[in-house]
């Protein structure tokens, strides 16, 4: 059966439309351990927790993209490099233009990149509890389990499916990659904390400061 094709861009170039953005935080930990690495599509969980993200179990399960901020410890090869070309944490706190920010001797610094996530059983695996797991689109040199990510997300791409084979479900999950990139590519889409000249979305929330909304 030929699948229908799917839209390769989402929602309007002014912006995020109500309820978005929502925000979620928490640390990364172990999933199915199913080896979606292996698939080539490794998520990072993070814990479902309704008390500390009241909207989580309400919204609809499915295919949601955005942005992730990872507090990567220095030692981590992907950790946001400083000025004298360690991973060291000295500089007083800024924010720039490669999305890195960095706090003099505090908390590991958080880097942005985009991101495609499932909420959700994943119908395919037929689980029983719901599960929020984050592909981070970035090809990253080590895992960052324990690290704390935080997560804005601006829309909605499609439900979760079954599907007839993984190789299938692998393919969607190739398209939403796609979808998720061309929709953030846009400078309504796009934190002023990663961009500082083209950016026009509000991403103090995810450099650790308190965004124009904060309820
Ligand atoms: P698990 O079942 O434990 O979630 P995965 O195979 O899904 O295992 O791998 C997830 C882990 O891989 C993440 O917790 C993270 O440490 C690491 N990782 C490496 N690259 C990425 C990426 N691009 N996106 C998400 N996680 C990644
Ligand atoms: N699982 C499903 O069963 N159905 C889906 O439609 C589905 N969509 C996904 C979309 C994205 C962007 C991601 C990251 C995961 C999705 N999953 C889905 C979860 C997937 O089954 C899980 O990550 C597996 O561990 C991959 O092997
Ligand atoms: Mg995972």
């Amino acid at each position: 059966m030929a699948e229908k094709a799917r839209p390769s861009i989402v929602g309007p170039d002014s912006g995020p439309e109500p309820p978005y953005p929502l925000r979620m935080s928490g640390p990364v930990i172990s999933g199915f351990g199913r080896g979606s690495k292996e698939l080539g599509i490794p998520t990072a969980n993070l814990p479902v927790d309704s008390t500390a993200t009241p909207w989580i179990a309400d919204i609809v399960s499915g295919v949601y993209f955005g942005w992730a901020s990872i507090a990567l410890p220095a030692h981590h090869p992907d950790a946001a490099p400083t000025a004298d070309g360690t991973n060291g944490d000295t500089s007083t706190s800024t924010s720039t233009s490669d999305g890195t920010s960095s706090g003099g001797g505090g908390p590991p610094a958080f880097r942005i990149f985009p991101m495609v996530m499932s909420i959700g059983y994943n119908p395919f695996y037929k689980n029983t509890v719901r599960s929020a797991e984050v592909h981070v689109l970035h090809t990253f040199g080590a895992d960052f389990y324990g690290a704390e990510m935080r997560l804005l997300l601006l829309g909605f791409i499609r439900e979760e499916r079954d599907y007839a084979s993984l190789d299938a479900l692998i393919a969607d999950i190739n398209t939403d990659c796609d979808v998720a990139r061309a929709s953030l590519a846009r400078p309504a889409w796009t934190p002023r904390e990663l961009d500082a000249a083209a950016g026009q979305l509000d991403g103090r929330w995810l450099i650790g400061e308190k965004p124009e909304s904060a309820a």
